[in-house]
């Protein structure tokens, strides 16, 4: 069929969770798909940025697995599917007989579609282990953990359509719309900013969204350019500030008494915790004037509707429950919750990082969010499942990797690349390659864990199969799919079906998705309401507890979903990182993403359009650091921290706040993981991708230029 006669696709892009409509218009030949608009669709009326755009340029790239590989003697070859499967299921069982269960690790995948995720869930549970996570432990965990405790649900307490009509005020933390989420700011942040919102940004570091709404003359809009992990100080600093004012004031308005009386506990704790702080003394430790802050306070407290956005500067800290929980005490005592144009939203990274969290791709719940160590709940899906669920959470997917050798013999990775995301990239590598006996990888293309796996599966990509995701705004929209590019590679729902059934007999013969997400949607009680035809073109959104049911746009009008229906509030104190720079590491180093590229670079650096701006790493460096450390703009120059260190071209620059040092985790030839810290929050155990101490120097081999740090 000639590609005039046949219909574009309307599907779901498949890099960030904002969750953009695009359409696919099939070729001649299975691999000449090409992108097109999709002029209404629901999220994004057609708009997109620069990697929706591109995003069909990897589906039919030179470099996709188009056959199952076996490793043999160090090498690989090319297997049958028959031969992979008969590999994976003796190792599974061997595993399972030599050490139990939790001897092995299942990592659930963001890229890939609900069904999928439940799927590889479900497996990991009739295996015998809760061992299942996905990247949203090194994402938003701490985020939801926070979320979950204080409000209730771990996911965006707003909408994006309800924050552009009402909100007045846009609190952004250590998030970077502007280029992470860049058609949730320009489509409706910049229009609600257009309109006279507000905009203040706490970041260490200038970017696109600070120039994004640096769009009109006023000086409403404010940088607080902190020094990275002193997010608790700066916020601790805004709540005095508005609890001061308060007492002097107490008609203006700065706090919310009503809403703390009727719908919050814990005020008195807040005001404890804070009876003995020092404003001055935080503002120096955050490196912002303290009139700044106080500012930015007022302009918060005053706000008719004002909404916090968060992002990874705070989730990826050893405090990353705790900076969260700062921002929901910031939002309860202004009662900036359960309106529209309110509330305390993570906009969620991957396509569907939303959805697998979801579908109970998590060691600790279910389907649904329901605790594995609740026995109610654990029974419900029992009963459908008709196999026993194990009552203990697992372990986390960074203690998986730290278990290796230890507790965790071998690993099945579908969809995610951890040598390159996890951090202390250099041991988990070595993990990898010495203690692991067993390591499966489910991927589009030969991945640098891949390389080091047992076996290779190649999965057919997003453009080809069905599916649901569910993007930021809890709305679940269905993926359509055109002609699969190479024949002999397999959708992930269908390996993971056979994986099972010859592992178990039954439970895992599913005919395709939409059969897996009626069994979803039994188990799944915020989910139930939903079927494929209600789904349509417009998806909907949880909660939808029954058919019919709209979903909220907004979570919380009348009662937080905590126990006592109650929303939390509990004053924190400053930890500062697990690394502070000292004589040896001079520098604060913090990692963070470019628009361009996504993640690991799987995907983006085999794109074209998205490798030409930034085909290679570098690092941010402020003026006054490269004056110290001899360094000019262009340099090449070399990064170390305690466990490892990577060579890059210096970008001299004030975007980066004086101390520290930015780069990015894109790239495999410098990825910022092999400097990272591998040390974890203590309760939702994240890493610290945001901070750890570094020195840098210049490279003196290829500019011959001058000699390392100077001395003064
Ligand atoms: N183009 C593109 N889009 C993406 C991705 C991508 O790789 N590329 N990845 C997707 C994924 S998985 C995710 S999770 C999201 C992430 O989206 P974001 O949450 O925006 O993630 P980052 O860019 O890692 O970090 C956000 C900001 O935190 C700042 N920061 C660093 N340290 C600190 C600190 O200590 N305190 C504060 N307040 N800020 C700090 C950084 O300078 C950066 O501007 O993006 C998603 N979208
Ligand atoms: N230093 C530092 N490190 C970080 C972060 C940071 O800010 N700084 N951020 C962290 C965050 S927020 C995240 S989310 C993680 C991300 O960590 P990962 O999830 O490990 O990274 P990705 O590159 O998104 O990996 C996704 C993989 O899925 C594959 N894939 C794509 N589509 C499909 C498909 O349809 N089927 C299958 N089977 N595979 C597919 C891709 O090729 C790729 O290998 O990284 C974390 N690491
Ligand atoms: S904003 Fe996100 S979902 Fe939308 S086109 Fe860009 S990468 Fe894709
Ligand atoms: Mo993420």
């Amino acid at each position: 069929m000639s590609s005039e006669n046949q219909e574009p696709v309307k599907t779901i892009c498949p890099y960030c969770g904002v969750g953009c409509g695009i359409m696919v218009q099939p070729g001649d030949e299975p691999g000449d798909m090409q992108f097109r608009p999709w002029g209404d669709a629901p999220v994004n009326e057609g708009r997109i940025c620069i990697k929706g755009g591109a995003a069909t340029e990897v589906v039919d790239h030179e470099d996709r697995l188009t056959d199952p590989l076996i490793k043999e003697d160090g090498e690989f070859r090319e297997a049958t599917w028959e031969e992979a499967f008969e590999y994976i299921i003796s190792e599974l069982e061997r595993i399972r007989e030599e050490h139990g269960p939790d001897g092995m690790g299942f990592f659930g995948s963001s890229k890939t579609f609900n069904e999928e995720n439940y799927l590889i869930q479900k497996l990991a549970r009739r295996y015998g282990t809760n061992q299942v996570d996905n990247c949203t432990r090194m994402c938003h965990a701490s985020t939801v953990w926070a979320l979950r405790t204080s409000l209730g649900m771990g996911a965006m307490t707003n909408s994006m359509a309800d924050l552009e009509e009402a909100a007045d005020l846009f609190w952004i933390q250590g998030a970077n719309p502007g280029e992470q989420h860049p058609i949730a700011n320009s489509q409706y942040f910049r229009q609600a900013v257009l309109e006279g919102a507000t905009v203040i940004q706490v970041d260490p570091h200038a970017n696109k969204t600070t120039r994004s709404f640096q769009i009109d003359e006023t000086d409403r809009h404010m940088h607080l350019q902190l020094e990275p992990g002193t997010d608790i100080p700066l916020l601790n600093a805004v709540i005095k500030t508005i609890l001061e004012k308060h007492e002097e004031n107490p008609d203006e308005g700065w706090i919310d008494e009503e809403f703390i009386e009727e719908r919050t506990e814990g005020f008195e704790h807040l005001k404890e915790t804070l009876a003995d702080f020092d404003k001055e003394e935080a503002a120096e430790q955050c490196g912002v004037p303290l009139e700044d802050i106080e500012l930015a306070a007022e302009k918060y407290a005053m706000a008719n509707n004002a909404a916090i956005f968060t992002g990874m500067g705070m989730s990826q800290h050893t405090c990353g429950v705790d900076n969260v929980q700062n921002e929901i005490n910031l939002s309860l005592i202004t009662g900036n919750v359960g309106r529209p144009g309110t509330g305390v939203n993570p906009l969620r990274g991957q396509n569907n990082v939303q959805g697998t969290c979801d579908v109970g791709a998590m060691p600790n719940v279910l389907p649904g969010y329901q605790l594995v160590d609740d026995d109610e709940a654990r029974e419900s899906v029992e009963e459908v499942w008709g196999f026993e669920i194990p009552d203990e959470p697992g372990l986390t997917n960074v203690e998986i990797s730290h278990a290796i050798g230890d507790t965790v013999h071998g690993l099945y990775v579908m969809g995610e690349n951890p040598i390159m995301s996890e951090p202390d990239g250099n041991a988990a590598e070595r993990r990898f390659k010495e203690d692991l006996e067993f390591l499966c990888v489910q991927d589009i293309f030969m991945t640098e864990t891949a390389e080091l796996a047992d076996v290779v599966l190649p999965a057919t990509s997003w453009a080809e199969r069905g599916g649901t995701v569910t993007n930021t705004d809890r709305r679940v929209q269905l993926m359509r799919p055109v002609e699969k590019v190479h024949e002999n590679t397999r959708h992930d729902l269908d390996i993971l079906c056979e994986v099972g059934t010859r592992l178990f007999g039954e439970g895992f013969d599913f005919e395709g998705p939409e059969e897996v997400f009626e069994e979803l949607r039994e188990v799944c009680p915020i989910m139930h309401g939903m079927t494929y035809d209600l789904l349509g073109e417009e998806g909907l959104h949880w909660p939808c507890y029954e058919p019919g049911d709209e979903g909220d746009e907004y979570l919380y009008e009348e009662e937080f979903e905590t126990e006592n229906g109650l929303g939390q509030i509990e004053g924190v104190r400053h930890q500062p990182p697990k690394e502070t720079p000292d004589e040896e590491y001079p520098l604060i180093l913090t990692t963070a993403r470019l628009e361009e590229h996504y993640n690991t670079g799987t995907m983006s650096r085999r794109s074209p359009t998205l490798n030409r701006q930034h085909p290679e790493n570098f690092v941010d460096v402020h003026p006054n650091d490269a004056e110290e450390y001899g360094i000019e703009d262009g340099d090449e120059v070399t990064i170390k921290s305690r466990r490892g260190e990577i060579t890059v071209t210096a970008n001299v620059t004030e975007d980066i706040k004086e101390g520290a040092i930015w780069t990015t985790p894109h790239f495999a030839a410098a990825s910022a993981n092999r400097l990272t810290n591998d040390v974890l929050d203590e309760r939702a155990k994240i890493p610290e991708y945001k901070a750890a101490a570094a020195e840098i120097e210049v490279d003196l081999e290829p500019s011959g230029g001058e000699a390392a740090a100077s001395d003064d």
